[in-house]
């Protein structure tokens, strides 16, 4: 998707503060954090949101939870965190790329 926020970040075209990266997902720091630890990990396929998975997506959509965790105690959060995906304009999705939104650790920096 030539226009997509997040397929640009993925391919490199705008920077981001990368956290994860393999050929088929990438996680980086949210640009506007809601905790300490705030990132978000994308497929570099691009599905617009939840509400376009479908069962093609399934082994992806697993690769992605199983990072969870994974880059979560890597980044600090071996306690807890929380996980969140907005889906759809109505479930306060603003950036229409699949995202998982990793966070925790306490407020952000002011
Ligand atoms: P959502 O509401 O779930 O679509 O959240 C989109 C998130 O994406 C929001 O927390 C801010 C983040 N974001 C938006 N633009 C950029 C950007 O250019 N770079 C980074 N790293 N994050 C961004």
């Amino acid at each position: 998707m030539d226009d997509c926020l997040f397929c640009k970040i993925s391919r490199g075209e705008i920077p981001s503060r990368k956290v994860y990266e393999d050929d088929e997902v990438l996680a980086f720091h949210d640009i506007r954090p809601a905790a300490r630890v705030h990132f978000l990990i994308i497929p570099k396929l691009h599905i617009e949101s939840m509400l376009s998975v479908e069962p093609a997506h399934a082994a992806l959509m697993g690769k992605l939870m199983t990072l969870v965790p994974q880059l979560a105690r890597e980044q600090g959060l071996g306690e807890g965190f929380k996980v969140n995906i907005n889906t759809g304009r109505a479930g306060g999705q603003e950036v229409f790329h699949l995202h998982l939104h990793v966070f925790g650790g306490g407020p952000a920096a002011a």
